[in-house]
């Protein structure tokens, strides 16, 4: 067996991983001791890449497509590539450069990246190269420019040991940030008399283990930061000298602070004021006050505010650059950071250079040997996909993303999509939302296939390297825009394309991209392969001669401002761009689950990571369930002005009364709408043009849907069980549509099994359940049957060498759960003859429900911790009787809170 050394390529993080393998195949990961970001841990997501390391609906050839209502047909690169370069080449010729359009993603490396701007940039001459980053960190790097005057996060992980306040804004790092997250649990057991203060409308897990949760109204953060400036000012702990000094602007925004009193925040924001006071006062007494931030400031529509008017609560008490200080960003993606270093999105340039100033797109062109850099800024990804949709833009080149699920308002997206005249796909796997619609599908390298770099949140870069070769015809990122760049130069008869793109392997574009650095903020002309292999990950900027990179910015309180100083912006104080009203009562907001990523192409692969969530859901509080005459688990229609979603609503306490939330990850792939982003709006920001992902008004009512129907299979041998619920849930999803309510999930650990639920208006028909059954293989001798054609119910079961491998409940699916707690633990199926062939719907027995999986590592569910904390355990002894928690680590702060909520129901 060998090893390799790579990144998770999950979250921004940017965890080091160790690949253990054969040399073809994936056989295990574990974190990397040795690397700065995690020290060998890795959470729920990362610890189980091995288990979404497989060939099942991978890409593996180039496809293409003549016509629209053609089949897609295996093409050679050649074809592929000439193909891509005449279409693109004729709209070039025929309606100019900005008639195409590129869309990439945080999520490729920094070398791929990079070619693809020249690419667009440079060889096309148009400026519509944006990314999934502006779905993402672009509020946060306009605020960084706006203030700091450069897009730098100026802190680090290990600030997290030093400060003494930790502001933690429209963030669930619990979830999303995993291990930066056990790293502030560390801090805060280290000295315990660090504050950390959460602002989120949701009692997250992140929320829940504060010492201050400040649960505001939606979109209304800009007025809280402001009160909490307010009281910073009244009460004496602004740093007027270092202000003076270092910034400008803080007049015109001490003057808007006047009215946004404590009082008045406090009746906006739906908090309490003394509450805002105690935020102001823990914050202004800190030595080391530290701001984490991420999409719920971000994704919104004065995204650029929010993080501009946080961003001004450490420049007022002028505590930025030294330990423990200052205001990080969280970055999404694993690499949205080396995207915006190479200036991937349409308004920036390599190198941290704007396109709007004349003199970076001189150096650029400079730089590349043209004669110019085009000076029209590039459309944004929401203009982008309109410039579709109207025609505007003829063909587009989408890459490493899945704007097919991920873009807000997907009936928009839908129509811009079937509209395009050549959609190119570069994708790992086969079916993806979006794939549905490209006209040619590239089969890319992803993860544990691909060498080049990335970049962390902590600016730090990893080497990340390939430990195995990639399946079929597949080709890294880097390359194949390469390919695609040679030959549609040749089209355009440029002759200088071979120079431009004479890259041998991912290091060349990695140091022609270090170059590009030099004397830049971020430079990093110090760095390369070997570099980075023999010093281990390092921080921008690593200028030529640097020994090591440098772990915070503006220390020297100099800023990248023309002036040097830092600025005071004065932020918008508008709210959510769509109110709620008597139609659209509830505030939804969206975001992400601890277990899965984005729309679940690779961790949907892992059946133990439907254990935390295994349907997709609308969470409610109880009372907005109860109003409306519903009860848990019922399902819903949800209506927004742009879309409907049938979800089966959740109770929870997380959510206050008239607020919702919905998981981004669930799409047409495994549900039969496409979830949250049906119901989202495509406003965005002014500043950043990030869109408000985070924000809408909904309604949810009661729908009807009385034809229930539950199918599951698993198999009777682990080794073919995984391959064949992958295959059957991709064979499934083409079914989805069919029905009113159809989710697919899967479910077990060693034996995976795959899931479908149906919820229906119409009684199923006889033949779609043949179908079905024939697809997840429910016929022959070892399926026995039971109908009551009376009263609509039929049961089948499938039991392979005694063990119940198959199951297909309809009309009454009230033993489901007990029916699969059966299948997952592989239990014996003599009750089960007995349950089939009775007439009672219901389980057998009081059936022992083990319950949610909450410990994933280590398989412990939440009755078992439940019985455990009633009997008195804390978390220690949990962590030594059930060992649950003990391993990743990712379920901790939910055991925390059953320990508090178990802990109240006893009192
Ligand atoms: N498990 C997992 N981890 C991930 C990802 C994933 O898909 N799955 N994706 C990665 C990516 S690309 C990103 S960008 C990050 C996102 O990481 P986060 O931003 O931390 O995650 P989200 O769940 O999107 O949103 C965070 C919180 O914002 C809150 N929120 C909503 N509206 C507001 C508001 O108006 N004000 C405030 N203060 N809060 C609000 C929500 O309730 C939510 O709890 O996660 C990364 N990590
Ligand atoms: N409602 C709502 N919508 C959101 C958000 C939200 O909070 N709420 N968050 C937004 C944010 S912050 C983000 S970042 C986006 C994310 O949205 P997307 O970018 O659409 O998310 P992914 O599913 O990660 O898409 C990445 C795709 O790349 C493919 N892939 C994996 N590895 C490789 C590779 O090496 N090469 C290539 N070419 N392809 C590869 C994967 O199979 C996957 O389909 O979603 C946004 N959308
Ligand atoms: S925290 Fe988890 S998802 Fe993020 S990089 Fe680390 S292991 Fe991967
Ligand atoms: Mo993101």
């Amino acid at each position: 067996m060998a090893e390799t050394k790579a990144t998770c390529p999950y979250c921004g993080v940017g965890c080091g991983v160790i690949i253990q393998h054969d040399g073809a195949r994936v056989i295990e990961v574990r974190g990397d001791p040795d690397h700065p970001a995690n020290f060998g841990r890795l959470c729920s997501k990362g610890s189980t890449l091995h288990f979404t390391a497989r060939p099942e609906t991978r890409l593996i050839f180039p496809e293409l497509r003549q016509g629209r209502a053609e089949p897609r047909a295996r093409v050679s690169w050649e074809q592929a590539l000439d193909t891509a370069a005449d279409r693109f080449a004729s709209v070039i010729a025929e309606h100019g450069p900005d008639a195409v359009g590129f869309y990439l993603s945080g999520q490729l490396l920094t070398e791929d990246y990079y070619v693809f701007n020249k690419l667009a940039k440079g060889l096309i001459a148009t400026n519509n190269v944006d990314t999934n980053s502006r779905l993402c960190m672009s509020s946060a790097v306009a605020a960084y420019k706006q203030t700091l005057g450069a897009d730098a996060p100026p802190c680090a992980y290990e600030d997290f040991d030093h400060t003494d306040c930790l502001l933690i804004a429209g963030a669930n790092p619990a979830f999303a940030h995993p291990i930066a997250f056990r790293r502030i649990e560390a801090a805060k057991a280290a000295r315990p008399g660090m504050k950390i203060i959460v602002v989120d409308p949701r009692r997250t897990d992140t929320a829940a283990s504060a010492d201050l949760h400040l649960a505001i109204l939606p979109g209304t953060d800009i007025w809280l930061f402001n009160a909490m400036l307010h009281v910073l000012l009244w009460e004496g702990y602004v740093n007027m000298p270092w202000v003076r000094e270092h910034t400008e602007g803080f007049e015109a925004l001490r003057e808007a602070v006047r009215e946004a009193t404590p009082a008045t925040a406090a009746q906006i924001c739906g908090v309490n004021e003394a509450d805002i006071i105690t935020a102001a006062r823990w914050w202004g007494e800190a030595q080391a006050p530290l701001s984490l931030w991420c999409m719920g400031l971000n994704q919104s529509h004065h995204g650029t505010h929010n993080g501009t008017a946080l961003i001004a609560l450490s420049l007022a008490v002028g505590k930025i650059g030294t330990p423990g200080c200052g205001p990080f960003s969280l970055t999404g993606q694993p690499n949205a950071m080396g995207g915006r270093e190479v200036g991937g999105l349409s308004n920036l340039l390599s190198g941290h250079r704007d396109l709007a100033n004349p003199a970076h797109r001189a150096e650029v062109a400079a730089l590349w040997g043209i004669e110019s850099v085009p000076e029209k800024p590039g459309l944004s990804a929401v203009e982008l996909f309109e410039a579709v949709r109207e025609g505007k833009v003829k063909a587009l080149w989408i890459a490493c993303t899945n704007p097919a699920h991920s873009m807000p308002q997907q009936a928009l997206i839908r129509e811009a999509l079937e509209k395009c005249e050549f959609v190119v796909l570069q994708e790992a796997y086969a079916n993806t939302e979006t794939a549905a619609y490209a006209d040619l599908l590239l089969p890319a390298l992803t993860w544990a296939e691909k060498e080049g770099t990335v970049t962390n949140t902590e600016r730090r870069i990893t080497h990340v390297n390939a430990a195995i070769p990639g399946p079929g015809e597949t080709r890294a990122d880097w390359a194949i825009a390469r390919d695609f760049a040679l030959c549609l130069g040749a089209k355009l008869g440029r002759k200088d394309v071979h120079r431009l793109f004479a890259y041998p392997n991912a290091e060349s574009v990695f140091l022609e991209h270090a170059e590009s650095t030099r004397d830049r903020d971020l430079d990093i002309t110090g760095l390369s392969y070997a570099v980075l292999d023999e010093l281990g990950p390092q921080q921008w900027p690593f200028p030529a001669g640097a020994s090591e990179g440098r772990s915070r910015l503006y220390a020297d309180g100099k800023f990248e401002t023309e002036s040097g100083k830092a600025k005071f912006v004065v932020p918008a104080t508008t709210l959510t761009s769509e109110a709620i009203d008597a139609r659209y009562p509830l505030r939804l907001t969206t975001g992400r689950l601890r277990d899965q990523w984005h729309g679940m192409s690779r961790t949907g692969k892992a059946a133990r990571l439907y254990a935390h969530v295994d349907e997709p859901r609308i969470e409610l509080n109880k009372a907005d369930i109860e109003r409306r005459g519903l009860r848990d688990g019922d399902l819903v229609s949800v209506k927004s002005r742009r879309g409907k979603v049938v979800l089966r609503a959740y109770a929870t306490e997380e959510i206050k009364p008239g607020h919702a939330f919905i998981a981004m990850h669930w799409g047409r792939n495994l549900l039969s709408s496409s979830g949250a982003n049906e119901l989202t709006l495509n406003t965005v920001d002014p500043f950043s043009k990030q869109p408000e992902l985070k924000h809408a008004a909904v309604q949810i009512e009661k729908v009807d849907l009385p034809h229930q129907a539950l199918l599951m299979r698993s198999a009777v041998y682990a080794d073919a069980a995984n391959g064949l619920a992958l295959e059957r849930a991709a064979a499934l999803s083409h079914w989805l549509p069919k029905f009113d309510y159809a989710a697919i999930s899967l479910a077990g650990r060693d034996f995976p099994s795959v899931v479908l639920r149906i919820a229906h208006s119409e009684p199923i028909p006889t033949e779609w359940l043949e179908q079905l059954d024939a697809l997840m293989d429910l016929q022959g001798d070892q399926c026995m049957a039971y109908a009551d054609a009376r009263r609509g119910v039929s049961k089948k079961a499938m039991v392979e060498e005694g063990i119940l491998t198959g199951l297909r409940l309809t009309g009454e699916t009230a033993a489901a759960g007990w029916l699969k707690e059966l299948m997952i633990e592989r239990a014996p199926t003599d009750t089960v003859r007995r349950w089939l062939f009775a007439p009672l719907p219901k389980p057998p027995g009081p059936g022992n429900s083990r319950g949610r999986i909450v410990c994933n590592c280590l398989n412990v569910s939440e009755n078992e911790i439940k019985v455990a904390v009633a009997a008195g355990a804390d978390l220690a002894k949990l962590q030594e009787g059930l060992k649950c928690g003990t391993s990743c680590g990712s379920c901790v702060p939910e055991l925390k809170r059953l320990i508090a909520e178990g802990s109240k129901a006893v009192v």
